[in-house]
């Protein structure tokens, strides 16, 4: 029957050309927004597999279908995976996408009105963290924490004051755009002072976690989540993690039947490949080889006088801040695009709230490391979002776009994504 055969490029050309294109676009530009990746060929097969066909709710061994023996192999694998990559007794891999994964922490953890205490969106925050305009935000009383105006830190006095006053129910540390490393022992001495809960989401810095290159949040935190998306290097989704033995069987239960229906079972294949291959020791020189590009590219933009949010990195993820050049963070997301750059804008401490207003640039390292760039094209790509902005802050861009644009394709047929 030709429903089993027959391929995209055959039954729906519009969608097979977008397909194509986007392929085309991953091999030919330069990934450097912090949150994505390039998934293994491994990965891309477990999501591509018939697996996408089974429905099953519950949890391996306990489900409400039949059929599920294959999955549980793989949903096994995968917890299994994630308990001794991470160090800790207990794990879901269920969760579909890091949000999600939070949802189902206030949901074990929180009644609604209940006070969370949380990095401030501009300061590097997350939007599942209490943003007024997510469910966190609306049903739960958010207050958040920010940085000290000289280092652009997490202000640790600051925030213990703020946890004094408002004795909040839950503490949140984590985000989307913190370049720096965050004291997780302080602020769970903090929450157990105040009685508060200690959740620590580390979506973006995961894969370092795991390759022992940044300090795990593990034994402060009370639990923790993330995606397996990011600088973990797999298929799109989340994590929940503890210690907390008391936690457990509501935990089960927050995440399904709490915020969750059935799973996604192909995915879960994808996580314990990813799971897998993170406790490789290739995965450990690969993190720490994110680590030093970040650290190269930010010190090559500081020598060329661009203002890096905090004085640096610690992890994958540089923030530029590009008032001083008097360009916002869209036009250099968009010149930088002109050179098959993708970067994007992103709020810096004290940022307008409007977004085509925010000046900063946020940079990651995790996509180009992974196609085997290392410090020497870290530096190069340093110099060219350099000349990119000072082009663009004298509104004369095509000479600087030609040239970047031509090492780029340069950069990318030495380092590419597809092997065919
Ligand atoms: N939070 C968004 C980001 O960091 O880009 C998506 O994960």
């Amino acid at each position: 029957m030709q429903h089993f055969t027959l391929s995209v490029a055959e039954t729906d050309p519009q969608i097979a050309e977008a397909l194509e294109n986007e392929r085309l676009r991953q091999q030919d530009q330069i990934e450097l927004i912090a949150s994505e990746n390039i998934v293994s060929r491994a990965v891309l097969d477990a999501l591509g597999h018939e697996m996408t066909n089974k429905t099953l709710e519950g949890y391996p061994g306990h489900r409400f279908h039949g059929g599920g023996r294959f999955v549980d192999i793989v949903e096994q694998a995968a917890i299994d995976r994630a308990k001794q990559l991470f160090g800790c007794t207990y794990a879901n891999v269920q969760p579909h996408s890091g949000s999600q994964a939070n949802l189902a922490v206030f949901f074990l953890l929180l009644k609604p009105g209940d006070k969370v205490l949380s990095l401030d969106l501009a300061a590097g925050g997350h939007l599942s963290h209490g943003l007024k305009a997510n469910l966190s935000g609306r049903w739960f009383e958010s207050h958040h924490y920010g940085l000290d105006a000289d280092s652009e830190v997490i202000d640790y006095d600051a925030l213990e004051r703020q946890a004094d006053e408002i004795q909040p129910r839950l503490i949140i540390a984590g985000g989307s755009a913190y370049p720096r490393e965050m004291d997780f022992q302080r602020i769970a001495q903090i929450a157990k002072k105040v009685g508060a809960y200690f959740h620590v989401d580390m979506a973006h810095i995961a894969g370092l976690v795991a390759a022992g290159v940044h300090p795990s949040p593990f034994p402060h935190a009370d639990i923790v989540t993330c995606t397996t998306t990011k600088t973990l290097r797999g298929p799109r989704g989340g994590l929940i993690l503890t210690n907390n033995e008391d936690f457990v069987k509501r935990l089960q239960s927050a995440v399904f039947p709490g915020v969750q229906g059935s799973i996604h079972s192909q995915v879960l294949a994808a996580k314990a490949i990813c799971l897998g291959e993170a406790l490789s020791d290739a995965f450990k020189d690969y993190a720490a080889q994110v680590k030093a590009n970040a650290a190269r590219q930010a010190q090559t933009l500081k020598n060329r006088g661009l203002r890096i949010v905090s004085g640096g990195t610690d992890t994958h993820l540089v923030l530029v801040d590009l008032s001083p050049k008097g360009i916002t963070g869209k036009r250099a997301e968009e010149v930088l695009e002109r050179a098959n750059i993708t970067a994007n804008k992103n709020a810096i401490p004290n940022d307008s709230p409007r977004p085509p207003e925010w000046v900063g640039l946020r940079l990651g390292a995790g996509a180009a490391t992974t196609r085997g760039m290392k410090e020497a094209e870290f530096e190069t790509l340093g110099e060219m979002i350099a000349d990119l902005v000072e082009a663009e802050a004298a509104n004369d861009t095509s000479a600087a776009v030609a040239r970047c644009a031509a090492r780029v394709a340069d950069l990318c047929a030495t380092f590419p994504v597809c092997k065919d």
